[in-house]
Order: structure tokens, then sequence, then C-alpha cells
């Protein structure tokens, strides 16, 4: 064991080698996400404090554009890399976005803090914007960034775990133009590879919080909104996947040309996985992760996406 490691107690991957590095960046990219979600931060804050402060994340979320190489290749290749596996695509053909999601490498160590140090490495899912069936104002806008970014596409890691965008500030108007035929495209034009959210897995808490039903009363009775598109809790057919988010923070951005607006920013979900019909009869403390429910499912995510839409961000009450 380096000494290196004891000593270096914030940055805290006590793994060796790949993996280290691998959650190392996954924490850079969390502190730029907390940094700038108040409210994803508060909700973190307040889960540890009644549950448990080792919290396992169930999956992280980012948004691209797909065009130029800015596509979900411009992130997967990182998580390639470090042994994720691609599996399934999910298609939404009503907001032009496809998306690709990759589990954790087998291999992978127990981690012994919270999180992205915690017990699991968290899922991946990507998506990206069909850029080619924008409208032609769209797609010049998108191009124009994507093109003046030069190879920025092979950095999407890096720029997710600074907090910086590949391109350049777009111009205000340019954001509008995009919001007004996508919210998806004003989004990622503004935020980039950041982290779009990270996701709880209820179901390793320990309290009655584990039951998100009871987990999403709590965050409202607490004052927080949560994304009520198509009901707050969004449930997969087989009842097996049950999903709910908050509503994404709102960000002060400084356009090129002098003005500084809001903008929706990232939010934070929670997913509870059920243990599958095969393995009903096990004891709790024998249910592993590969014991439940895995994936994800398209109806609920074409629900979840509007966690950063006007409608939900600019929603006043419940
Ligand atoms: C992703 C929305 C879908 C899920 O877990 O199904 C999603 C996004 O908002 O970029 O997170
Ligand atoms: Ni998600």
């Amino acid at each position: 064991y380096s000494s290196q490691n004891e000593s270096h107690s914030q940055r805290s991957s006590s793994v060796q080698g790949g993996e280290g590095f691998l959650r190392d960046v996954l924490e850079s990219m969390q502190e730029v996400y907390l940094k700038r979600n108040p409210t994803a931060k508060a909700v973190l804050d307040l889960v540890q404090s009644v549950d448990n402060d080792k919290l396992c994340y169930d999956h992280l979320a980012f948004r691209t554009f797909g065009v130029n190489g800015y596509g979900i290749d411009s992130l997967a290749g990182f998580f390639l890399d470090y042994g994720y596996t691609q599996r399934g695509e999910l298609k939404f053909p009503q907001k032009k976005l496809r998306a690709l999601w990759f589990s954790p490498p087998a291999d992978s160590t127990s981690g012994t803090g919270s999180g992205m140090n915690g017990p699991l490495l968290p899922r991946i899912f990507i998506s990206e914007l069909l850029v080619d069936q924008m409208s032609p104002q769209t797609q010049e806008i998108i191009k124009k960034y994507t093109e003046s970014a030069g190879n920025g596409n092979k950095y999407g890691a890096l720029a997710s775990s600074l907090g910086h965008l590949t391109w350049g500030k777009p111009l205000y108007s340019e954001f509008q133009q995009l919001a007004s035929e996508s919210e998806y495209a004003a989004w990622t034009l503004v935020n980039g590879h950041a982290l779009n959210h990270v996701t709880i897995s209820t179901h390793w808490l320990k309290t009655h919080l584990r039951d998100i039903k009871k987990l999403n009363q709590f965050l409202e009775e607490s004052g927080f909104r949560l994304n009520s598109e198509g009901g707050v809790l969004k449930v997969s057919p087989d009842g097996l996947l049950q999903q709910s988010s908050t509503v994404a923070d709102s960000v002060s951005f400084q356009f090129s040309g002098g003005i500084t607006e809001s903008v929706p920013c990232s939010y934070i979900e929670f997913a509870e996985r059920l243990v599958l019909p095969q393995y009903e009869n096990l004891l709790h403390t024998e249910v592993k992760e590969f014991h439940r429910r895995d994936g994800f499912e398209v109806a609920s995510a074409d629900k979840i996406f509007e966690s950063t839409s006007k409608g939900q961000v600019s929603r006043v009450g419940s």
C-alpha cells in the first residue's frame, strides 16, 4: 500500500491501478456536479444524514450531440477502456434521441467509501441527439460549435471532470433557437459533457427510505420538487424498475455577446431495482445487484429527460 493513499483522504480511492484512476475521474465529475447543483448536494447530504453515509450509485448519465464524432462515442471510449461493457440501446424517436448503456467491469473491487468510491461502480447511460433530424438552422449552430472545437470530442471525460466545455460559449440567441426545437439540444450546448445526473440506488439504503415511494414522500415533505412528468414514480411494465428524479437546478450562464441568463443544469435521480422473480426466495442478506432487475426502460427514460425541461424547472408548487 502506498502511503500516498492514506494521506490523500478527500480524493480517496484506495484501489490501485486502472480502477483507482477511473474512480478518481468519476469523483472529479461529481465535484463539478455538486458545486453547480445545490439541490443535488442537499439531497445527497439529507439522505446520508438519515440513512447511510455510504451510498450506492445506480448509474451516471451524460448527453451528447450525435455529429462530428461528438456523439455517444465521445464519452463511451473512456468507459470501455476502463472495463465497462456496452449493453442495450434505447430509442426516443419523438425526442430525436438515442442512448446506450454500459455495465461496470465485472472484476471491480468493492469500494470502501460512498458514491463513486462506493461498493458498486455505477452503470453509465449516454444519450445523443440525432442532429441530422434537426432543422437546418439548429444543425448549423450545433455544427458551428462542434466543428470549431477541433478534436475536443476525444476528450469528453476530461472536459466532464474539469467542468469545461470543449467548444466556445454560444450566443443567447443560438441557445434560444435550439431550445425552441429541442430542450435537450439547448441543455447540451451550455452543459457539454457535464454529468447530467447521478442516481442513488435506493434498494441499498438501510432505513425505510429504501422503498422509493417513501423516499419520494420524504423528499417532497422536505421541500424538494420532484419531476412530475407522467407521475412522480416511473415504473417499468414488469414493475421491477422504479425511478424518480428532482427537477434540475438552474445556473446563471454567461453567453458570448455579454448576455447572462439562467439555464437548466443537472438533477439527481433515484432508482429501486426489485429482485427478479426467479430469486425471490433468497434471503435479503444474500441478494446481490445481479439478482435484481437490470437495464433501463424507454418509457420511463422519456419522462426522466423532462427533469431539465422548462415545464418542470419553472413549475411552481407541486
Ligand atoms: C437521461 C434520462 C433517462 C434514465 O435513468 O432512464 C434516464 C437524461 O436526462 O439525460 O436517466
Ligand atoms: Ni437516469
